[in-house]
């Protein structure tokens, strides 16, 4: 059995944290297909944050408070940097972090591409699942807000500098129209026996995705059953900023209003199966099959329980009633 996972970072890394559990249980192998919208070049490194929270994560190695870096990190060089005035100030890059950018910087400029690079990372971390970045082209996720006038900033300024809390119009995923979906992911979802979509945030980690030409199509015309699982739970986003995307989109947060978003395979969207949690049982998704079950990722075991649900409401083997 074969599994592919549609991905960001905090959330999608735990949730791959019950896929690689469940699959171990069933002998299946998994290829997380993650975003890159988030990725930003700052101090001269190229910073890929759902990478590196699904690849630290999966190793063990992430801070399990914050969520994003490693665990018992130091913050020498940030200090450093500020002394020196060096800007951006808001962005924090910790000691042993900075290390992974370092050599996936070096590795870039040498000329291999992303996807070769994220392999190299995860000689050092195996995450006992393939990690596969959804492309290997430029594609950055752009807000355009009102700052002394509209214009465009960086995800990165949106979220951490300014949490968000700036008049917002709307996300642009740059480079987008030119890139193609990295090495390896056409293949890993023509094989696919079945294709998850994490519960990360759907504006600005799974649109990202489905925005390289080519991908979204491969995934539904391809074999395999689609299902997602709902990052909102009882109108509250599990973690993150989805309830601020949504509301830019004029998205109710809702799990009904996630689903419709994604909308159904057979209308043209993209959903199988929608798994919701059972705060939001009544859910209804036009065109989709929609299943509750308990989605907090306490821990490994709810998670794994939680893929157990997803590939049940697939129909494919390996899922438990
Ligand atoms: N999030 C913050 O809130 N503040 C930071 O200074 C920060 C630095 C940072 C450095 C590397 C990295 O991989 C992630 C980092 N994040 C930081 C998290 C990141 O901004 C977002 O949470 C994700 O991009 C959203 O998935």
């Amino acid at each position: 059995m074969r599994i592919v996972v549609l991905t960001g970072g905090i959330g999608g890394a735990r949730f791959l944290v019950g896929v690689r559990a469940y699959a171990r249980q069933i002998g299946a192998d998994v290829t997380a297909v993650v975003n890159v919208g988030d990725d930003v070049r700052l101090h001269g490194l190229q910073i890929c944050p759902d990478l590196d929270s699904v690849m630290y994560t999966l190793g063990g190695a992430a801070d399990p408070e914050r969520g994003w870096g490693r665990v018992g990190e130091t913050w020498v060089v940030k200090e450093e940097l500020a002394e020196y005035g060096a800007e951006p100030s808001w962005f924090g890059l910790g000691d042993k972090d900075t290390a992974t950018h370092l050599v996936r910087t070096t590795m870039l400029n040498a000329g291999y591409p992303l996807s070769q690079v994220t392999a190299a990372l995860c000689e050092r971390w195996q995450p006992g699942i393939t990690m596969l970045p959804a492309t290997d082209d430029r594609l950055e996720t752009h807000v355009v807000v009102d700052l002394d006038g509209q214009r465009a900033i960086h995800f990165q300024e949106w979220w951490v500098r300014y949490r968000g809390d700036v008049p917002t119009h709307r996300f642009v995923f740059v480079g987008a129209d030119k890139a193609k979906p990295a090495a390896g992911v056409l293949e890993a979802i023509a094989a696919a026996d079945v294709v998850l979509v994490a519960p990360s945030n759907p504006v600005v980690s799974i649109a990202p995705i489905l925005a390289v030409p080519g991908l979204k199509e491969a995934v539904v015309d391809g074999p395999a059953p689609i299902v997602g699982v709902s990052p909102i739970i009882g109108g509250a986003p599990v973690r993150g900023m989805a309830d601020r995307c949504l509301a830019t989109l004029d998205v109710e947060v809702s799990a009904a209003a996630v689903g419709a978003l994604y909308g159904a395979r057979s209308a043209g969207g993209l959903l199988d199966g929608w798994l919701v949690d059972e705060a939001d049982a009544q859910a209804a998704v036009p065109g989709v099959r929609v299943k509750a079950a308990p989605l907090w990722m306490r821990d490994e075991e709810a998670t794994s329980a939680m893929v157990a649900a997803a590939l049940e409401l697939a129909g494919v083997e390996g899922g438990t009633a």
